[in-house]
């Protein structure tokens, strides 16, 4: 039997069908990485406020927590780039080093955006538990080049709440591409963060128009509030 449960999202209950269960639903966590949060990390380097980026840090730890103890999946994912930089676009390499952050390039915290780097981890607080699902990417949508749709279709997973950084480019271009996929998303607010805020609260009514155009948005204190009270 299905609990019928479901979010006051924005612009619709969230799921559409109050289907909200363990089993079909995915916490995904993007890219809460050291180069988009940490101190001399990629995003620190291009001389963005970090605080912006790790606003998101405590809220999404709240949520982890408290999907886990629910047994709902959980996906983290990473962007980063092979050592040899064979899956890196020309175009990507050289915007990055027009404004002196290169892809691929030595940084304080290792080669920017380079798997196996220590900027490239993802930060402690929000580190992947043995089991959790960890996608690598080398581009800005989770799905691109990845086995993502794959894992999701596997588990029986339809509902994705979206969160991580950063609101405007990774998080939305995944979003985007889940829900052309027919994945039911929501995004949480307070759960994603940009190196722009005014970009980050223009991403979050983007997802809104036309009656939910990706998806729907909500914040994490609502969902852990539904969580609370059904559990
Ligand atoms: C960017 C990301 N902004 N994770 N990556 O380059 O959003």
């Amino acid at each position: 039997m299905i609990t019928q449960r479901h979010l006051d999202a924005d612009p619709y209950p969230w799921p559409f069908d109050g289907a909200l269960t363990p089993a079909n639903t995915a916490l995904v966590i993007i890219d809460m990485q050291t180069d988009f949060c940490g101190v001399g990390g990629y995003v620190d380097k291009m001389g963005y406020d970090l605080s912006l980026t790790r606003a998101p840090i405590a809220p999404i730890k709240a949520v982890l927590q408290a999907m886990r103890a629910g047994g709902f999946h959980v996906i983290h994912t990473r962007e980063g780039h092979r050592l040899d930089l064979s899956d890196l676009p020309a175009n990507k390499r050289w915007r990055s080093q027009r404004i002196g952050a290169g892809i691929g390039d030595d940084g304080p915290c290792g080669k920017i955006l380079v798997r196996g780097e220590p900027g490239w981890e993802i930060i402690d607080e929000l580190a992947p538990l043995p089991g959790e699902v960890i996608i690598d990417k080398p581009g800005k949508g989770s799905f691109y080049a990845t086995d993502l749709d794959m894992v999701l279709r596997t588990r029986g997973i339809r509902n994705l709440i979206l969160t991580g950084i950063t609101t405007d480019v990774c998080v939305h271009t995944t979003m985007r591409d889940a829900n052309d996929r027919g994945y039911e998303c929501l995004l949480l607010a307070d759960c994603c963060g940009a190196t722009d805020k005014r970009n980050h609260l223009a991403a979050i009514e983007m997802i809104k128009m036309q009656g939910g155009v990706f998806g729907a948005v909500a914040t994490g204190p609502q969902l852990l509030a539904v969580l609370d009270r059904e559990n």
